[in-house]
């Protein structure tokens, strides 16, 4: 027999590694759809639906191409809904002499994948996911003897390795990082251009009316599904962002404003993510619409940092340090998640704008995802393992190589610090500099204590108090523990006591 070459749903790339080297004569392409994938965390139904819509895309692609592809549908009566259980059927069906696969993108996943060798008595190939610019053991050398890792040092060396804009040695207008140019609120009146939207076409369609019918209770809106689900309206939907948004990118990559779910963002997380689109095409695009004079630096750094830092370094940073990596809890967190990340009614404005936005498009852009609703939960004390399975089941961009490290290290501290130098706590003064969310508020971003006392202050000066012996060996954390002991120590029982009255009505 040939060889079974499985591909994932997120693997939906031509040239995924399953691929290489494949013998349409005698190989077959195995895709599975899966209820326990599905059910894992509850997912999104537009995240269910961006995945099967893909797969589907994607086996009519390959089948076009004379590509023999068993693609088990998630309504087969004879489906086990297990990756394990389904690749034993198409053992038994096709008698393979071996099975290909590539990486995936999550732990579990790769748990039960080193599994199937044993329980089939074929063997089975895990080839390296080569759609990353950095290869996992590259990775490790890089991390390898750090005590913590920064995402700064590792980009410099991407940016070096990759040549993107570089001048020669140096780097391209003197500096490796613009952050410093991109923390613009949005000017009022400004009205960002809007993303392009993908309609359904009949495999969408087909793939939305089997989730509404098996996932319909999950939290989330299915209609008005617009993702990109093929290769060709990925790269349309990169071309439109780096064309309309790219130019003003960096600017207001911080900024929040009410009724702006997308403002200057790419939206490309999603196609990135399930192989639609290569993250280096993203990243040439951006340098080369800087070299035409199209988008200024600022802007295109800021894009290329994201993708060829940020989302390069969690990848690294979740495969070096799992699977012990999702226990930790640095800052003994345990609250359960409130019920106002479930779409409850809440009384702040700038936490039911992000959750709103999320339930409608399964989208949030960082800061919303950072400072908003990754800070209350940071503030509040969150157990790790309920916050971080909220993102994952709320974005359609959410895998666990992507997810865990933004959630579990950056949002909430679980890690101790080994992703970020210190947590991203902030009190509303944040919030309010970066959105108009305040504005229409029933809470006042000034007060601290009294009826219309701003929770993300009293919260985040109790927090500071709670951890203040731990934060005590941070330097990084030496101006805000200042300021706690500088204030009066009345007005710092108050905002505790208020925190205290706070968190005990959301837990009951
Ligand atoms: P843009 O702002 O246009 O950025 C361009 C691209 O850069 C993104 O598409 C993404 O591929 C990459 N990128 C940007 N920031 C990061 C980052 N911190 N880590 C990795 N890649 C990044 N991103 C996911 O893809 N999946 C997730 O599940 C996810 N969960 C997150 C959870 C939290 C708590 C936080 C703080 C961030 C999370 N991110 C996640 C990162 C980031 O918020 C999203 O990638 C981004 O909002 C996607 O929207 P966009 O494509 O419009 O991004
Ligand atoms: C997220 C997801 C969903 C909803 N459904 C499937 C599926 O039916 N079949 C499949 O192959 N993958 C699915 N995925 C993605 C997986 O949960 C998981 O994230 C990847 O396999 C990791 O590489
Ligand atoms: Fe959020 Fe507080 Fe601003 Fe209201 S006042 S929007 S709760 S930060």
């Amino acid at each position: 027999g040939g060889a079974l070459r499985v591909v994932l749903g997120d693997q939906c790339a031509r040239d995924i590694a399953a691929l290489r080297d494949l013998d349409p004569a005698r190989d077959t392409v195995l895709m599975m759809e899966v209820q326990e994938e599905c059910t894992y965390v509850p997912h999104h139904p537009q995240k269910i639906v961006l995945v099967l819509s893909a797969m589907r895309h994607f086996a009519r692609a390959l089948a076009a191409r004379g590509v023999r592809v068993d693609h088990v549908r998630l309504d087969d009566p004879a489906n086990t809904h297990g990756f394990r259980g389904e690749v034993l059927r198409a053992v038994a069906r096709h008698r393979p002499a071996r099975i290909v696969a590539t990486h995936p993108g999550e732990w579990r996943v790769l748990e039960d994948m080193r599994g199937w060798e044993a329980a089939s008595g074929v063997p089975v190939e895990i080839r390296e996911d080569a759609r990353f610019l950095c290869p996992l053991p590259r990775f490790r050398a890089w991390a390898e003897g750090r005590k913590s890792y920064r995402m700064e040092f590792f980009y410099r060396e991407m940016r070096r390795m990759t040549g993107l804009l570089m001048e020669g040695d140096a780097p391209a207008g003197g500096q490796w990082n613009f952050d410093a140019e991109n923390r613009s609120a949005l000017p009022e009146g400004m009205a960002p251009p809007p993303p392009p939207r993908f309609a359904p076409d009949g495999i969408t369609r087909e793939v939305m009316a089997l989730v509404a019918a098996r996932f319909g209770a999950h939290f989330g809106a299915l209609e008005g599904f617009a993702w990109p689900v093929t290769a060709r309206d990925a790269r349309a939907a990169l071309d439109a962002f780096i064309r309309d948004r790219l130019p003003r990118f960096g600017d207001y990559q911080d900024a929040m404003a009410a009724g702006q779910p997308t403002l200057f963002h790419s939206l490309v997380s999603t196609s990135l993510n399930i192989g639609l689109l290569d993250p280096m095409e993203a990243c040439r695009g951006a340098e080369q619409a800087w070299r035409d004079g199209h988008a200024p630096l600022n802007a295109a750094e800021g894009f290329i940092r994201q993708i060829l830092g940020w989302r390069e370094y969690v990848r690294g940073i979740y495969w070096h340090l799992m699977p012990g990596y999702a226990a930790e809890n640095a800052l003994g967190a345990g609250r359960p998640l409130p019920a106002f990340y479930w779409g409850a009614p809440t009384s702040m404005r700038c936490m039911a704008e992000a959750v709103a936005q999320t339930r409608d498009l399964a989208y949030a852009h960082h800061i919303q995802r950072l400072m908003v609703t990754g800070n209350f939960a940071l503030l509040a004390g969150i157990a790790p393992a309920e916050i971080n399975a909220w993102y994952l089941a709320v974005y359609a961009d959410a895998f666990e190589w992507v997810a865990l490290p933004n959630t579990h290290g950056m949002a909430i501290h679980a890690d101790g610090g080994l992703m970020a130098s210190k947590p991203y706590a902030a009190s509303a003064a944040y919030i309010n500099r970066m959105s108009d969310y305040c504005r229409g508020c029933a809470h006042d971003p000034k007060q601290a204590t009294g009826p219309r006392a701003c929770p993300f202050n009293f919260l985040y000066w109790d927090f500071i108090a709670r951890h203040a012996d731990r934060f005590a060996a941070n330097p990084r954390m030496a101006l805000p523990l200042r300021s706690l002991a500088r204030m009066d120590p009345r007005n710092v029982a108050a905002m505790r006591a208020e925190a205290g009255r706070f968190l005990a009505a959301l837990d009951g």
